[in-house]
């Protein structure tokens, strides 16, 4: 995970920047300043501001807000590679001053909102503004306790087949192998419904944090904390909800013909009484926890005939190439782009394991500790295909990370969290099976006879993924707006996953389930919409560099290993941060200004055409 907005400062990478420049109308701010200005100490100031006072309120900002944000990852980090009581507390004391120290500049910020200051100290202050002011030191020390306690809840999650008896008990991550690699109905149902109920128990704190969150973001004269989160991109909130809606039309035929394709297969595999004609299909089938991307279910829906085998497990463990290896080979993708050699401390620092003495979270993340040489990844990297892209797109925030660390400490962060979200994806997408062929990870390049194998794969990862990364937040607005109460939390969470990912529960909801929560970003708290975005706009990042490469052909066969003009204009992008617009950054990678899915529908192209066809033959 990544770049947690500002406000709740908590956990893996943290940045001080959220972009963002839709502030609240005026009025609001108005009202939520009187409330809140009680306890700040710019408020004391007399007489008209002058630009010289607001530069040096701003510098002073920035200094702070990296002195504490610091300090909280550090904490952070060693409370997430080392779950107990103590660096919960630790932890959630770092965050809590953090917390405090932005909502106070984000309310002084105010006092200097209409002075004649330069576009870069203008960006600055709006920047400062889009974050949670809790004013009130219980609510503080509450978000901030019950932030560190969903997500320690989350990591020590476990299943026990016989409650109370330790050896029944399978972690996350046993029980997300048995979902990919299980094909028997009976075992997936209850690896799944194991997993699902680790999450009631903290339903309740789940419901409190919102209420405090939601008082955060008013006080700073936003709706709530969905209309903030959804004021981070440049445009006001009404804009950014109705950008993602015309995306999502725009790719949704592609995810109907996908879907319908693997109803088939899995009705192939499983019968007519688990998987239906019409109507939602059972989510523990698909090869994933949360069916949100159905790699897993290449063996079965493969082409039929000789079909690319990009599986590299057993070659990485026949080899032993291990978890650092692994992060070597990744690096050298990077490298080979003219970027950096990762920093030694990269090494000694990261946790690239499960640790086998102690309770973490597992969920892969990247960490900038200090904004400068101190990046790190948290993984528990298992030898899988799965995990060696994973890499890549840890890589990616820290490479995004290394790139701006020049920048002044608010521009520390993505263009916006997509973008962030999008670097590593974008790189993976040059791991073809030329370049696994030239890593020695598989014996055959195949033939472009095969590549709707290959496309099928992909289409796998990111096409299944697509109505899922787009669902999860629209669950949260509606919370977070009031919506939906807690009594309804998991009515609405599946009227969404079967709208839009056509996926239903396995069996009936149970009394006090809270299904949203078990999955990782909904127990931290980390937006969702950035994966719905990233996953659009690496393709049409991909596009952009293989052009500069000098590529000609289908997109899927291109790669921009070892490509240096490629390289550097990605890395002139990954170097601006957040100093401008999002808009900005992407023209100067691709010229082109808006978010735009042609780039994945040309890429899936051939997929499409290939799926419609089995599509209609089979309903024959
Ligand atoms: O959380 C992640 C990354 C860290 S930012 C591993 N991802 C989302 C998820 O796992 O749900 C990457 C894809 C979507
Ligand atoms: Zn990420």
């Amino acid at each position: 995970m990544l770049k947690k907005t500002k406000m709740s400062l908590a956990f893996a990478s943290l940045s001080l920047t959220t972009m963002a420049l839709a502030l609240p109308s005026a009025d609001a701010q108005q009202t939520a300043t009187s409330k809140a200005n009680a306890h700040s100490s710019a408020s004391a100031k007399k007489g008209a501001p002058t630009v010289a006072e607001a530069e040096k309120f701003i510098k002073d900002a920035e200094e702070k807000l990296e002195r504490l944000g610091n300090a909280a990852q550090r904490a952070a980090w060693v409370y997430e590679t080392h779950i107990t009581d103590d660096t919960e507390l630790i932890f959630s004391q770092a965050n809590e001053l953090a917390l405090g120290a932005a909502g106070e500049l984000a309310i002084q910020a105010r006092r200097y909102n209409n002075l004649p200051l330069s576009a870069d100290n203008k960006r600055k202050l709006k920047l400062l503004q889009l974050s949670l002011s809790l004013s009130n030191d219980k609510d503080r020390e509450q978000y901030a306790k019950l932030s560190a306690q969903m997500n320690g809840a989350y990591g020590k999650g476990k299943y026990c087949k016989k409650p109370g008896d330790e050896a029944s008990c399978l972690n996350l991550g046993q029980l997300e192998a048995i979902l990919a690699k299980s094909r028997n109905p009976a075992e997936l149902k209850d690896a799944w419904l194991g997993w699902h109920q680790v999450a009631s128990s903290y339903k309740d704190s789940y419901a409190k944090y919102v209420e405090v969150s939601n008082k955060g973001a008013r006080e700073m004269g936003f709706a709530d904390t969905g209309a903030l989160w959804r004021s981070q991109y440049d445009m006001p909130p009404e804009a950014f909800a109705a950008e993602t809606e015309r995306l999502w039309q725009q790719v949704k035929p592609l995810y109907d013909s996908l879907h319908q394709y693997v109803r088939l297969k899995l009705q192939q595999t499983y019968g007519k009484a688990e998987v239906p004609d019409n109507g939602p299909i059972p989510a523990h089938l698909f090869g994933n926890m949360w069916s949100q991307s159905w790699e897993n279910l290449y063996p079965i829906v493969k082409p039929q005939g000789p079909a690319a085998n990009l599986d590299i497990a057993e070659t990485l463990k026949a080899k032993n190439i291990d978890a650092k290896a692994m992060t070597k080979m990744s690096e050298g993708f990077y490298t080979s782009l003219g970027m950096q050699s990762l920093p030694a401390s990269f090494y000694e620092r990261s946790q690239l394991t499960k640790p086998r003495d102690r309770e973490v979270v597992c969920h892969a993340s990247a960490w900038d500790v200090d904004g400068d040489q101190d990046v790190r990844i948290k993984m528990c990297i298992n030898q899988t295909t799965e995990d060696f892209l994973v890499i890549h797109h840890e890589l990616g925030h820290i490479y995004y990370d290394l790139a701006y660390r020049k920048q002044s400490p608010l521009f520390k962060g993505g263009a916006n969290d997509g973008f962030h979200e999008a670097i590593g994806d974008t790189v993976a997408l040059s791991v073809t099976p030329e370049y696994l062929h030239k890593l020695g990870l598989i014996n055959q390049v195949p033939d472009a006879s095969q590549d709707v194998g290959v496309l099928m794969d992909r289409a796998l990862q990111k096409v299944a993924f697509l109505p899922f990364a787009y669902l999860v937040d629209q669950w949260r607005w509606k919370v977070y707006a009031g919506q939906v109460k807690p009594a309804d939390y998991d009515k609405v969470w599946w009227e969404l996953r079967e709208k839009y990912q056509g996926v239903k529960r396995p069996a009936p909801s149970e009394a006090n389930g809270f299904d949203a929560g078990a999955k990782y970003h909904v127990a931290s708290d980390t937006p969702y919409a950035r994966y719905f975005l990233a996953t659009i706009l690496q393709f049409q990042l991909h596009r952009a560099l293989c052009r500069e490469a000098g590529y000609v052909g289908p997109l899927n066969r291109c790669s921009i290993y070892e490509n240096k003009a490629a390289g550097k204009k990605f890395q002139a992008m990954l170097e601006m941060g957040t100093s401008r617009p999002w808009n900005e950054a992407l023209k100067a990678v691709s010229g082109e200004e808006k978010l735009d899915a042609t780039a994945m529908l040309d890429y899936f192209a051939p997929l499409k055409t290939w799926l419609d066809a089995q599509n209609k033959a089979m309903a024959k």
